[in-house]
């Protein structure tokens, strides 16, 4: 049965599967959501995903939300290489560690840190950006203390030698802020490292195409500020929601 991938590029999760996908050969089609636009509350994407969170995986009726149940169920159903998520249980349990805890750490703080950023330019009077952003930033670096601490230390990749989808979920997380011109990782000497191996063994190619949205955030957040200004309105309802 074909799959179908809903998404935006400029979303993490989106990323992490869209990547994982290509990099197996794995024949998809990609049905875009674009998230700035708000296209993640119309009628017809409310069908697929009444939550009206992108990624969506679609097999025919089979209809998958969640970025982490997504990777591993592409992962068995395509009897992808082993590395990616291990047969071993302990190696696979390091994986799904990973991705069970930055749900609430590098993923959220990534993303926030990334809008406060790049939406102050274009958001007149967005809310005290001084006090919010260094609040997300100091919350970034500790989350990569921990990153760097418990989970890569001295080895290679987040679960041993070889690259799993850990470390495929967790560099689409870190390129977020790039996209607002803050590198989280300066002067993290080892994790800078990490990523470069990512890099790597994902292939610059693939990794450039699937961040060129990201990267490109700014000029297109400028644009709609121009043109569709009303649609930033649904940028900052999404930095909101994610206020505690
Ligand atoms: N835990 C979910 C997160 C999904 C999520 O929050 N997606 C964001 C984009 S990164 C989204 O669709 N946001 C749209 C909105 O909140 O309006 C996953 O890993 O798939």
């Amino acid at each position: 049965m074909a799959l179908q991938l809903y998404g935006d590029l400029i979303s993490q999760p989106c990323r992490s599967v869209y990547i994982f996908l290509k990099k197996n050969n794995i024949p998809f089609e990609f049905k875009v959501v674009q998230l700035f636009e708000g296209e993640q509350y119309s009628e017809e994407f409310q069908k697929i995903n009444p939550l009206g969170k992108v990624p969506v995986l679609k097999e025919g009726d089979f209809v998958l939300t969640e970025s982490a149940a997504i990777l591993t169920y592409l992962a068995e159903s395509f009897h992808t290489p082993a590395h990616w998520y291990p047969t071993d249980l302990q190696y696979r349990a390091r994986v799904d560690e990973y991705l069970s805890w930055q749900h609430t750490a590098l993923r959220p703080q990534a993303s926030k840190l990334f809008l406060l950023k790049a939406l102050v330019p274009f958001v007149p009077g967005f809310l005290e950006p001084e006090a919010r952003l260094r609040e997300a930033e100091d919350a970034l670096n500790q989350s990569l203390d921990q990153f760097d601490q418990k989970f890569l230390r001295d080895q290679l990749y987040l679960a041993g030698a070889e690259i799993s989808l850990a470390d495929v979920v967790a560099i689409v997380e870190l390129m977020q802020p790039l996209g607002a011109g803050c590198d989280p990782l300066e002067g993290r000497v080892t994790l800078t490292a990490w990523r470069e191996r990512v890099k790597t063994a994902l292939g610059k190619d693939l990794f450039d195409e699937v961040h060129e949205s990201v990267m490109n955030a700014q000029q297109k957040l400028k644009w709609i500020s121009q043109n569709q200004p009303a649609a930033l309105e649904g940028l900052v309802k999404i930095i909101q929601k994610g206020e505690k």
